[in-house]
């Protein structure tokens, strides 16, 4: 397989689940500006949408949307546990908080970041993302990962928006329960290899 994603990215996600599953893959990186791959080929040939990630398969197809890939990667490895089996309520509750993380945090950073959105509206988003980040707090009391018990494709997901809530400089001021549960993330030896493979560290 091969990923092709861009450092720090929402990328990031799946590229950690590869590896907190032991998949073999290969790490293709892409000018996102030039939609251009680090092997010259054209990328909007691999994905149309000129996003990352991309996962191509060994049959050469191509899987894109990361809320689709991390759910393809951990039924390949059930045994990792990272997704509960269809059919289980945990596993929709997996998937709710994909969503939540896609849908509500993802793409109010993405507007945020965006050198054209206007300051004021900035103000807006910058407030949205706060209080969403206070409900992650809520949901993290007494609880070691999203899920309870088991770290899952949702932690991989969450960690990414919390960098990204960093380098914005949110105000997470008073939510100890996402410091430590950040802290905890970051330690994973997975996620240590994923962040090294990216340069982020
Ligand atoms: N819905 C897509 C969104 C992917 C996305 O927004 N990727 C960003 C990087 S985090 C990107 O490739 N941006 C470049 C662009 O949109 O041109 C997913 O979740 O996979």
């Amino acid at each position: 397989m091969k990923l092709f994603c861009k450092a720090g990215a929402c990328s990031l996600s799946p590229h950690i689940v590869l590896r907190e599953c032991g998949l073999d893959f290969t790490q293709v990186n892409v000018d996102l500006t030039q939609k251009v791959t680090e092997r010259s080929e054209d990328y909007w040939l691999i994905n149309p949408k000129g996003q990352v990630p991309a996962l191509e398969l060994d049959d050469g197809s191509i899987l894109t949307e990361s809320v689709a890939i991390v759910q393809y990667l951990a039924d390949l490895k059930p045994d990792r546990q990272l997704l509960a089996p269809p059919g289980s309520l945990t596993r929709y509750h997996t998937l709710a908080w994909l969503s939540f993380i896609s849908s509500e945090l993802h793409k109010t950073f993405i507007a945020l970041f965006q050198s054209d959105t206007p300051e004021d509206y900035k103000a807006v988003l910058r407030a949205r993302l706060e209080q969403q980040f206070r409900y992650v707090e809520r949901s993290l009391q007494d609880k070691q990962w999203l899920m309870g018990l088991r770290f899952s494709v949702a932690d991989a997901s969450l960690y990414v928006m919390v960098r990204w809530a960093q380098a914005a400089q949110l105000d997470l001021a008073g939510l100890t329960a996402l410091e430590a549960w950040f802290h905890r993330t970051s330690q994973r030896p997975a996620v240590q290899a994923a962040l090294n493979a990216e340069g982020l560290v």
